[in-house]
């Protein structure tokens, strides 16, 4: 079934959350990793703002998506974008754990990674705190076409054996040709629909 969607919400404060309804599923990582492509794509629209600048999504976006089981797909500001100011980045912190810790709809979180690059210091935080919340974390790699066919199942074989968080195996994937774009809509309607069905999750890996 193809997504429909819209955008429903753009937050710079708690205050501003949308009241809580839909499971909501949320798409962090990096600046520049590719969140706002992925969105665009897994959505097949030009909602996200795909950004030459890095760091400049500071909102929490929230997009309402028609499909099997309807939920939000929520756009995280990235994180690591050195050059931004001290206020910025706690104000950036602040928004992002009020969000984190206190939704009780958020049931999984995307964690992209660069599939060039795997996990940098500040993903394994990420993914430290996320675990510590108790969050579910599924990780998708994002550029894959950037890395020859040939080598994705050494590499990602590799990434899992250095240790991450996912709930599976993590997904490939590329918004420039849309490799893995169905497998991970795929699991992100089984998940729903399991979470719905109150049937229980993969063990961690
Ligand atoms: N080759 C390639 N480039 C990508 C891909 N995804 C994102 N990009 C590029 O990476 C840059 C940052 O992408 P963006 O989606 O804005 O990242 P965000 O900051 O995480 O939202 C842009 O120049 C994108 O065109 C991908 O799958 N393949
Ligand atoms: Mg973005």
């Amino acid at each position: 079934m193809r997504w429909r969607a819209s955008l429903e919400a753009t937050c710079f404060a708690s205050s501003q959350l949308p009241p809580e309804a839909a499971p909501e599923i949320a798409i962090a990582g990096r600046s520049n990793v590719g969140k706002s492509t992925l969105i665009n794509t897994l959505l097949g629209t030009r909602l996200a703002h795909v950004g030459a600048t890095p760091g400049k999504t500071r909102s929490i976006n929230f997009y309402s998506v028609q499909c099997s089981v309807p939920f939000r797909l929520v756009d995280l500001p990235g994180y690591g974008y050195a050059s931004r100011s001290k206020t910025e980045r706690s104000e950036w912190s602040r928004l992002i754990a009020s969000y984190v810790e206190r939704r009780r709809t958020l049931c999984l979180i995307c964690h992209l990674v660069d599939f060039r690059h795997g996990l940098l210091g500040n993903d394994r935080a990420l993914q430290e705190w996320l675990g510590d919340c108790g969050k579910a974390i599924l990780v998708v790699f994002t550029k894959a076409d950037k890395i020859a066919r040939g080598r994705h199942r050494t590499m990602l074989q590799h990434y899992v054996k250095e240790g991450l968080r996912s709930i599976d195996v993590p997904i490939v994937t590329s918004g420039e040709n849309r490799a893995g774009i169905e497998e991970l809509q795929a699991f992100i309607e089984r998940f729903l629909s399991d979470s719905a069905t109150g049937a229980q999750g993969h063990p961690d890996h």
